[in-house]
């Protein structure tokens, strides 16, 4: 079983969440890193969340699909542009890197069930065209924060 199959295998949640939170999280040849997400108001109906996807390999890959349990929807948004996979700027190319960072392209959670708080964690599953889903743990850090704590 490699690494994505562990990180799918029932009963690893609780140990993930244990051990990777400060670890970068492999998937195939894609290194995800510098996870976060903002608090908002107890009745805030979105919120924002950060993440940094680098590949280490010789093909791009791309992501198509994002889903998170605490928000009914989830996409990446830049400069209140929708972005669904096909575009470009969810691509992740060879050698090199996607942010989503505060400015810039963000992963937009809407139709929270509930507002944000300040250290709670929710998983965000990441489908990627090539290297497969990895569920990611995301804590939630200051309302202010600008990064990961
Ligand atoms: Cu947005």
């Amino acid at each position: 079983m490699g690494i994505k199959g562990a990180w799918l295998a029932a009963g690893m949640w609780a140990l993930i969440l244990d051990s990777a939170l400060a670890d970068p999280i492999q998937v195939g040849d894609l290194v995800v890193d510098q996870v976060w997400a903002r608090a908002t108001i107890p009745s805030a109906k979105s919120g924002v969340a950060y993440l940094t996807v680098r590949n280490t390999g010789s093909q791009a890959d791309r992501i198509i699909s994002l889903q998170a349990p605490v928000a009914g929807e989830v996409m990446a948004m830049s400069h209140g542009t929708r972005k669904p996979g096909e575009v470009e700027g969810l691509a992740v190319p060879a050698g090199g890197s996607l942010e989503f960072k505060p400015g810039g392209t963000h992963i937009m959670l809407s139709e929270l069930s509930s507002g944000l708080k300040v250290g709670q964690q929710f998983p965000l599953t990441v489908t990627f065209e090539k290297a497969g889903i990895v569920e990611i743990p995301v804590k939630v850090g200051k309302p202010a924060a600008m990064g990961p704590e």
